[in-house]
């Protein structure tokens, strides 16, 4: 019942439906929603009844399809919606209505964990009631795979898993799926691809093994590097067999050639990706459980692991005894603690990860035995949106925009490795700077559509009304995008040696986003071998223990490449869920 109303009411005040405003009032104030569903005639037994027998399960699936059955869904919600930031349609999939409302406790909008949009939820204000959790005997659920996280690693393994035989759980802290994959923007990885081919873009195996070598350094684990870029086009025929659209080929920083894959226009690849894999677990009718936080991975006395112990938000605390457990938690950008822990010199840097990215996954694994590594190797984004979480993506400049400093100049190779530009960035005045872009950009990358939407953008008719715009000297600005123009023409960026030079900045509008570096992926994390299995500090792998993506450390070595993380997820996420199935399967037998 809890959630249910929160949701409608909130849907009502932001959409300004069907409550009266002094409703609506109340329930911005201190009213929990349940409340003001009974001033309206609603009861419990509307939403949780006999009549409609609905339990209140950790997803709170039942309670949500009620909230869908009155008021719409999101869509539909979001369509009705009058102000231009509106949650039910600025928002990456379908999430529940229950990440939001609550019917008991206090409402909060899920966004304003990292936006700081003036969006009042109605019963944002009500006092925070405790879930009073079942205090039953302790039950013990079977399965033969779990996999802890469901981000794009995670719905891959269980997706695979299940496509081998497998009865998979697949359990999310968070209230929503997608992880912090979902705000993956820029794309894909990937060589030697069919879409590449189409397009005349000649790559190797190789060539993606050396970019990815010299970004991270040459610190990575070349054994799981190979895999990476053996893997990357199959991962790609995977996706696309599944229904993805990652057709588009477009070029990142540290890559010799296009090879970055992301749906027709260039729309971000994250929220598209993750809504294929969520479909398809859906479809497939797995066991997706949210609001299900992983408290321990349990072992027996030989040190292999025989399952989880979760904590519910509506069940408590429970174990899955499992066959194979496949961790995929992420990494810790969006723990602030830790980063500093590691890296002091981060301390106070925005992020551009969801809140769920705090690294507890990390601890579980090595809890359980798992040895860590390269865990002070921690990339900085050169451009996430100045005094937000919002991600610029890098495939801005793989377009084609420029980076300006207060004064107007260039001052980088916009499209070196993300540890140097973002050196390069905090050396600036203001330890920022713009990025600027025209009108053929915008329209190369439908991304950017989200950045205006967001009202992140300044922008001129001509050059010296930006700079006016910037407060910067129009002369100086104008030169430096004059020069860079001849550099591109010339086919040769002699100041600062930018390899791609893909087109100059001519058509007017032209537009600028102030930007920031902020904290954006842990390439640390638990030592895994090619099979994925988790690596001991005796350095033999933990029998039933399987991980992939954010959570592992060595495929990135000391910098990560943009594009490599979706192609890692998808990669390793498939062989920890093969390879979790197999063992499920021998076990059986
Ligand atoms: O892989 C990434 O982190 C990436 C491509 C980010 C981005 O700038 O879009």
């Amino acid at each position: 019942m809890k959630q249910t109303f929160g949701r409608i009411i909130m849907l009502l005040a932001l959409v300004g439906l069907l409550l009266p405003a002094g409703l609506v009032q109340a329930a911005a104030g201190g009213t929990a929603l349940a409340e003001l569903h009974k001033l309206k005639q609603i009861g419990c037994a509307d939403c949780h009844g006999t009549a409609k027998k609905i339990t209140v399960d950790d997803s709170e699936k039942g309670i949500n399809q009620s909230c869908i059955g009155c008021h719409g869904d999101l869509d539909a919600v979001g369509a009705k919606a009058k102000a231009h930031i509106n949650p039910h349609k600025s928002h990456l999939g379908q999430l529940n209505c229950t990440t939001c409302h609550s019917g008991h406790s206090r409402s909060q909008a899920y966004c304003l964990k990292c936006h700081t949009y003036d969006m009042p939820i109605p019963g944002g204000a009500s006092p925070v009631v405790p879930l009073k959790l079942k205090k039953s005997a302790k039950k013990v659920e079977t399965a033969d795979v779990v996999v802890i996280g469901a981000g794009a690693s995670g719905m891959t393994a269980a997706i695979t898993a299940h496509d081998a035989g497998a009865k998979v759980i697949l359990l999310e802290k968070q209230p929503i799926t997608g992880g912090n994959s979902m705000l993956a923007a820029g794309g894909m990885n990937a060589a030697d691809t069919k879409f590449q081919k189409a397009k005349g873009i000649k790559d190797s195996v190789e060539l993606m093994y050396q970019d990815t070598m010299k970004g991270g350094k040459n610190t990575n684990d070349p054994a799981l590097v190979r895999i990476l870029a053996q893997n990357s086009s199959g991962s790609v025929d995977w996706l696309t067999s599944i229904g993805a659209d990652i057709s588009d080929v477009g070029r990142m920083a540290g890559a010799s050639v296009y090879r970055t894959h992301r749906p027709t226009g260039g729309h971000a690849v994250g929220a598209h990706i993750a809504n294929v894999l969520r479909k398809n677990a859906a479809d497939r009718k797995i066991d997706v459980r949210v609001n299900s936080k992983v408290v321990k991975i349990i072992e027996d006395k030989q040190g292999r692991v025989t399952g989880v112990e979760v904590e519910g938000k509506h069940s408590g605390s429970y174990n899955i005894k499992a066959k194979a457990v496949v961790l995929a938690a992420g990494g810790f950008s969006a723990n602030p603690e830790k980063v500093a822990f590691y890296r002091p010199e981060f301390k106070g840097m925005t992020t551009s990860n969801q809140p769920g990215a705090t690294g507890d996954g990390l601890e579980l694994g090595a809890k359980a035995g798992g040895e860590l590594k390269d865990m002070k190797e921690i990339q900085i984004h050169p451009t996430v949106a100045a005094g937000s979480r919002i991600l610029i993506t890098e495939a801005v400049r793989g377009n084609g925009a420029i980076l300006i400093n207060h004064e107007g100049k260039r001052f980088v190779n916009e499209l070196t490795t993300r540890d140097k530009a973002s050196e390069a960035i905090l050396q600036q005045t203001g330890k920022s700077a713009y990025l600027i872009f025209d009108e053929a950009i915008r329209k190369s990358l439908k991304q950017i559509d989200g950045y205006f939407h967001l009202e992140l953008v300044k922008e001129g008719a001509t050059i010296k009304e930006l700079a006016a715009a910037l407060k910067m000297p129009a002369d100086t600005l104008a030169a430096s995008i004059e020069t860079y123009n001849k550099a591109v023409d010339a086919k040769s960026d002699a100041e600062f040696k930018r390899p791609d030079l893909p087109r100059a900045l001519r058509t007017a509008k032209y537009y600028a986003i102030e930007i920031k570096p902020g904290v954006h992926y842990t390439m640390g994390g638990l030592k895994i071998n090619t099979d994925t299995q988790v690596i001991a500090k005796d350095g033999k792998p933990i029998a039933g223990f399987y991980a992939a993506g954010e959570v592992t450390g060595g495929v990135h070595g000391a910098n990560r490449l943009g594009g490599n993380s979706i192609s890692e997820t998808i990669t390793f996420g498939r062989i920890a869920g093969a390879n979790a199935a197999k063992l499920a399967k021998s076990a059986t037998k």
